[in-house]
């Protein structure tokens, strides 16, 4: 389906502007789009106008937000096919997991709508006669969101959803790699907002480029939040940047995942679970299976399976049916999977796959299990490609030692039918990480928890639960409906 096919099923017309931002499609190395980078004052001008959008989206009653996401929601879920093939398309993702990242859309918008009415907060007891407390959540203003190529439209909607029922209009920088996926959502979003009445100008705005035009975002004392997905990297300076102007940071980078196979685990279940979350996406999830420790009564088995299943694992072109791995998004992953490879293989790794499969302007690559003497080196980086080491562990407390020593605190899990296993690996002295799932791989989070996690990880957490509070400013009043002013703590001032 070519891509002007999907917009004009949209509804939209593909934007071409023949300008310097070129978009391939990692299925096949074909250029898909030139459109053009935003300069400084495009960039200025999206920002002056989600500034300018702030009053009168904040005096909007929240409920009333919440019907503009609704529907937006709506179009989504008019337009779930499309938007997913152009997902496909755009960032390689096979068909299921790309109309699943759309459906992750869905599930947030009604979320959102759900939590338009339920934005609470406190009283509080005073401890003064005649007074009370209260603590009020207050929109903050506009919210810069970076967003990745992995997941080109589900992360923004986690954010956008949220910001928008907060109050706050919201300003996207989408991946260079993926700005049609942008473009078409947003789209649909100003569809909605078309229909919306009393939708203010500039709600929602988008800046084309790449990582210079993020920086202006992030550098904009009009933008107090800016959450941004992505590597650690980038959310090292994108989070220094904000401290020095104190801007709001909600980060969610990296993952160096782990999986803790116990003795006594349902091994069927495991394998399943381990193939999806090391091998879907391509090993492209911040939320991806990197590392398995396997205690020594089971290595055998389970890495004699995985080892069976990764040569036969289909891998190819996303959109046939049965495919289960899709491409690389480009050369540069391709080349960073075979640097781990090497490096793994230096340090007396035995690597099973990981090659390359076909060739020309696509990166198609067998997956890679790689058994590790130890963990140390490679194996403690994120490779943001489809590599699982695996190693042995004896003791419970080695293995969730080994699995909290990487730098990121993302997602982990353990594979046990063991009461006690299970317990201790979510209590305070198991997993250290963010997510810490029992019996289910690492990746494939649903919305209504918080998602995000610990150290290089960023800290952040977004989507459900309690993440909407990020997106607000909070208020403690205190009121006085007496004729006399006690003070606090007791004090004294008699004037
Ligand atoms: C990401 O890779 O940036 O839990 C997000 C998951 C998805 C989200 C991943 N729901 O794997």
């Amino acid at each position: 389906m070519a891509v002007a096919d999907i917009f004009a099923r949209l509804g939209l017309t593909l934007p071409d502007s023949g300008g310097n931002l070129v978009t391939r499609s990692p299925i096949d190395g074909a250029v898909l789009v030139r459109l053009t980078a935003h300069d400084d004052a495009t960039i200025d001008a999206t920002i002056t106008a989600a500034a300018a959008a702030f009053p009168a989206w904040r005096d909007t009653p929240a409920p009333r937000r919440g019907e503009l996401v609704r529907l937006f929601g709506n179009e989504l879920r008019a337009h779930k096919a499309a938007l997913a093939e152009l997902v496909t398309l755009e960032a390689g993702k096979v068909t299921s997991e790309a109309a699943g990242e759309v459906q992750e859309m869905i599930d947030i918008a009604d979320f959102a709508v759900g939590l338009s009415r339920q934005l609470h907060g406190l009283t509080i007891a005073s401890e003064r006669p005649g007074h009370h407390m209260r603590e009020s959540w207050q929109p903050l203003g506009p919210v810069g969101i970076i967003s990745a190529f992995n997941f080109p439209v589900a992360v923004w909607a986690w954010n956008a959803a949220l910001a928008l029922v907060c109050g706050d209009p919201v300003v996207w920088k989408p991946s260079e790699k993926t700005p049609l996926c942008a473009i078409a959502t947003l789209g649909l979003l100003d569809r909605a907002i078309a229909r919306f009445d009393g939708a203010p100008k500039g709600l929602s705005g988008l800046i084309l480029g790449a990582a210079p035009a993020g920086e202006r975002l992030v550098s904009d004392v009009r933008v107090p939040l800016v959450s941004a997905t992505g590597s650690t990297a980038m959310g090292r300076k994108v989070g220094a940047k904000l401290a020095e102007r104190f801007g709001r940071a909600l980060l969610e980078l990296g993952g160096n995942n782990a999986a803790i196979v116990a003795p006594s685990a349902d091994f069927e279940l495991a394998r399943r679970a381990i193939l999806f979350a090391a091998t879907g996406t391509a090993g492209q999830r911040c939320t991806s299976l990197r590392r398995a420790f396997i205690h020594t009564s089971r290595y055998d088995e389970v890495v004699g399976s995985l080892k069976a299943a990764y040569a036969s694992l289909p891998v190819g072109d996303p959109r046939e049916a049965g495919t289960l791995v899709g491409p690389l998004i480009d050369g540069g992953a391709y080349e960073a999977m075979q640097a781990a490879l090497a490096a793994a293989r230096e340090q007396g790794g035995i690597v099973h796959g990981g090659e390359r499969v076909g060739e020309g302007g696509a990166f198609y690559v067998r997956p890679a299990l790689v058994e590790m003497p130890e963990q140390a080196g490679v194996m403690l980086r994120e490779t943001f490609a489809p590599i699982l080491y695996v190693t042995r562990y004896s003791d419970l407390g080695e293995a969730i030692a080994l699995q909290n020593a990487a730098a990121h605190g993302l997602s982990s899990c353990i594979f046990t039918t063991d009461l006690r296993e299970s317990e201790r690996f979510v209590s305070a002295a198991g997993s250290d990480c963010g997510i810490a799932n029992v019996n289910i791989g690492p990746s494939g989070a649903e919305i209504g928890g918080a998602f995000g996690g610990e150290k290089e990880t960023g800290g952040g957490r977004e989507s459900g639960s309690d993440s909407w509070r990020a997106y607000m400013r909070r208020q403690t009043s205190t009121v006085n409906y007496s004729n006399e002013l006690p003070l606090a703590q007791g004090v004294k001032f008699d004037v």
